[in-house]
C-alpha cells in the first residue's frame, strides 16, 4: 500500500486504506513508527446497520508507505461480547500495549473491553470481563491518556462524556473515584443538538500538549437540528487540568465527510501534527462503509486550532 508524488519524500493520498472499509482511526506513536488502529466496516451488512467484528492495525514510518498488520483483535477473542466492534484506542505502558474497545455485551448494553499484548500489533488477549460496564448504552468510544505524573485517564461516552482514573495496571480503575460524569454545559461543549443539549456527540480524543489538555470529539451543531441534518462535525474543548472544567474551543472539521459519523484521532509524529478522521469517499462508501483519512495541521501560538479542511492526503516525512 503506497502512493508517491512530489516533494522527494512522496505523498500519501486519502483514504489511507484503500482495500477495505475502515473507520474510527486511533493513532499511537511508538518510537519511529506510527501505528493506526481502526475499526472495520464489513462489505456485507447485517440488518442494514454497522456490521463490525474486528479491529485492524496499520503502521507507517513516513506517512506515505503503510504496512497492513491485518486483524489484531476481534469479537471471537471476547467471549462475553456478541457484536459491535466499535471505536478503539491503544496505549503503551511499561512495555505492554492496551487496546480499549467498545463492544455489545451479550444480553446487555455497550461495554468497554481491554485487550493486552506484548506487541503493538497484537495478538491482544481479552481480560475475560468488561472493564467498564454500567449496563447502559453510554459506554462507547474510549480514549486513554497517561499524564506527566503517571495518572492515566480513560474518557468515553455517548451522549455523556464520562471518565475513570485508571490504576497503574491499566486494566482496572479507581473505584473510590468511580465513573465520573462530566458536566455537559454549553460553556464546555457549545449549544448543540445532541441529547444533552450540547454539541458533544461521541468519539472523544483526549491528550495534552504544551500544558493544555484537549478533548476533541464528534459533535452535532444546533443548526443541524433545525435543518434536520444530522451529520457529525468535529469540535474541540480545552482545559488547564485533566478533569476539566472544559472550555469549548471551536469546530475542528466541518461535516465534510459526507457520512453521518466522523471520528477524530490526533497525533504528533516526526515534528508534524495530524488529524485522522473518516469519510465515505472510497467507491461504494456510505454511512456504514467508511474510510480513514488524514490531514496535517498546525496549532496557533495560544494552543487553539483553526478549522482543518478535509484534504487529498499528506506529504511524506
Ligand atoms: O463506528 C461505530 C461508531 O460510529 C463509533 O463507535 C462512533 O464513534 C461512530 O464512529
Amino acid at each position: 500500500m503506497s502512493d508517491s508524488q512530489e516533494n522527494g519524500k512522496g505523498f500519501g493520498t486519502n483514504p489511507i486504506i484503500k482495500n477495505i472499509y475502515t473507520a474510527d482511526p486511533a493513532p499511537m506513536v511508538c518510537g519511529d513508527t506510527l501505528y493506526l488502529y481502526t475499526t472495520h466496516d464489513e462489505d456485507v451488512l447485517i440488518n442494514d446497520f454497522y456490521t463490525m467484528v474486528d479491529w485492524r492495525c496499520f503502521s507507517t514510518k513516513d506517512m506515505v508507505h503503510w504496512t497492513d498488520h491485518g486483524k489484531i483483535f476481534s469479537l471471537d477473542d471476547i467471549a462475553w461480547a456478541d457484536s459491535r466492534a466499535w471505536a478503539p484506542q491503544a496505549i503503551e505502558r511499561n512495555g505492554k500495549f492496551y487496546l480499549y474497545c467498545p463492544v455489545h455485551k451479550t444480553g446487555g448494553g455497550m461495554a468497554i473491553a481491554v485487550g493486552v499484548s506484548d506487541h503493538p500489533t497484537g495478538p491482544f488477549k481479552d481480560l475475560g470481563a468488561p472493564m467498564i460496564d454500567e449496563g447502559d448504552w453510554n459506554d462507547i468510544d474510549p480514549t486513554v491518556f497517561i499524564d506527566d505524573d503517571g495518572q492515566a485517564y480513560l474518557y468515553f461516552g455517548n451522549p455523556e462524556l464520562r471518565y475513570v482514573k485508571l490504576n497503574e495496571d491499566m486494566i482496572s480503575y479507581d473505584t473510590n473515584v468511580g465513573i465520573v460524569k462530566v458536566p455537559m454545559t454549553e460553556e464546555s461543549f457549545a449549544k448543540g443538538s445532541h441529547m444533552t443539549g450540547t454539541s458533544y456527540g461521541e468519539g472523544p480524543w483526549f491528550y495534552k500538549r504544551n500544558g493544555l489538555y484537549y478533548m476533541v470529539y464528534a459533535a452535532f451543531s444546533a443548526k443541524e437540528k433545525e435543518d434536520d441534518h444530522r451529520d457529525e462535525h468535529l469540535a474541540y474543548s480545552t482545559s488547564t487540568g485533566p478533569t476539566g472544567p472544559w472550555v469549548y474551543g471551536g469546530v475542528l472539521m466541518t461535516e465534510e465527510g459526507g457520512v453521518f459519523t466522523n471520528h477524530p484521532g490526533i497525533a504528533d509524529f516526526k515534528g508534524h501534527s495530524y488529524l485522522f478522521y473518516h469519510t465515505g469517499e472510497l467507491p461504494g462508501g456510505n454511512l456504514f462503509h467508511r474510510s480513514v483519512c488524514v490531514a496535517e495541521f498546525t496549532y496557533n501560538a495560544d494552543g487553539s486550532i483553526d478549522t482543518i479542511p478535509k484534504c487529498s492526503g499528506v506529504s511524506g516525512v
